[in-house]
């Protein structure tokens, strides 16, 4: 039997608000917000851990990055909102995420007992979702055929019982292989067989510079993508290694097929409008609707 389990960046708890696919709000006022111009310059040389005296003011909070100035708006991409385009001194987001290693171990945790209880035969799972390109083309699909860490190891690391555990990311070459391989001539983007790392942050972890923190230069960006890029990463996103590490240990087949949304060469910000990204977030699903058809049909022949 196959069971196929897509985890769209496992955003688990979602809500949908009106016009938001991505996040829930209920919506206040927002008085304890402030980007203020003097005081990122003033606190950006301060110390990476956060060793400051008084970071707030009246109860303001204040963003230690002078990088964000520059930006002609600051596009919060997980809450769907800007700078420019909404009011943002009307609103306050009540936001809940699922986003990242933690929440995801949970729940593959539970779906495999449930496969378990549940008497499946051979399941085979994937992770569909989104991710930052590496050299890629915004729009492309990456088909993992291995999952990094941040170090480029291609360990998923975890703390049990007060002693780290490293387990194996290894994924199923042949199924990465024959999901790549499920694109059409007439499909307007790539799919193509790449390493993807995991990160455990969107902002620092990844290296962008347009977080509520920044202590890394731009060089430091650029060089870190490079050494991703030599390894053979061309994604990133914030799932892999958990997915891939525990769908390993209880020997399920699995795979992870994600769109990119920005080439991380180019930029940090996710800049094409809802319209597009929706049409681009649809692609793994599309490949891997071929592959559940396909079998499927080898099942029925
Ligand atoms: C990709 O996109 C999400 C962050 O924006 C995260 O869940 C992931 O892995
Ligand atoms: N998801 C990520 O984790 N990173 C990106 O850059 C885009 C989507």
């Amino acid at each position: 039997m196959l069971a196929l389990q897509g985890l769209v960046d496992a955003q688990i708890g979602y809500r949908r608000a009106a016009g938001s696919t991505r996040a829930s709000f209920s919506l206040s006022r927002a008085d304890g917000i402030s980007l203020s111009a003097p005081t990122m310059a003033e606190s950006n040389g301060r110390n990476a851990n956060g060793d400051s005296k008084d970071r707030t003011d009246g109860g303001l909070v204040h963003l230690q990055n002078r990088n964000l100035q520059s930006l002609d708006q600051d596009i919060l991409y997980h809450l769907s909102l800007g700078t420019r385009s909404h009011d943002l001194v009307e609103m306050f987001g009540d936001v809940k995420h699922g986003i990242g290693t933690p929440s995801l171990q949970i729940l593959l945790h539970e779906v495999i007992k449930l496969m378990h209880y549940a008497r499946v035969k051979d399941p085979v799972f994937v992770r569909i979702g989104t991710s930052g390109g590496i050299g890629v083309e915004p729009g492309t699909v990456v088909v993992s055929d291995g999952a990094v860490n941040e170090l480029m190891e291609p360990y998923h690391e975890q703390a049990v019982c007060g002693k780290m555990v490293k387990r194996s990311t290894k994924l199923n070459q042949d199924l990465a292989r024959e999901i790549r391989d499920l694109r059409r001539q007439s499909d307007e983007f790539q799919v193509v067989n790449a390493k993807t790392m995991c990160a455990m942050d969107f902002y620092e972890g990844q290296g962008r510079l347009d977080g509520a923190f920044c202590y890394h230069t731009e060089e430091d960006k650029v060089q870190y993508l490079r050494e991703l890029h030599k390894a053979g990463v061309r994604n990133i996103e914030m799932e892999a290694t958990c997915f891939a590490a525990v769908t390993h240990l209880a020997s399920i087949r699995s795979a992870i097929v994600c769109v990119t949304f920005l080439d991380r060469f180019k930029g940090d910000q996710v800049c094409p409008p809802k319209s597009v990204l929706s049409q681009w977030e649809v692609r793994p699903q599309e490949i891997v609707c071929r592959f559940i058809r396909r079998h499927l049909q080898s099942r029925t022949n």
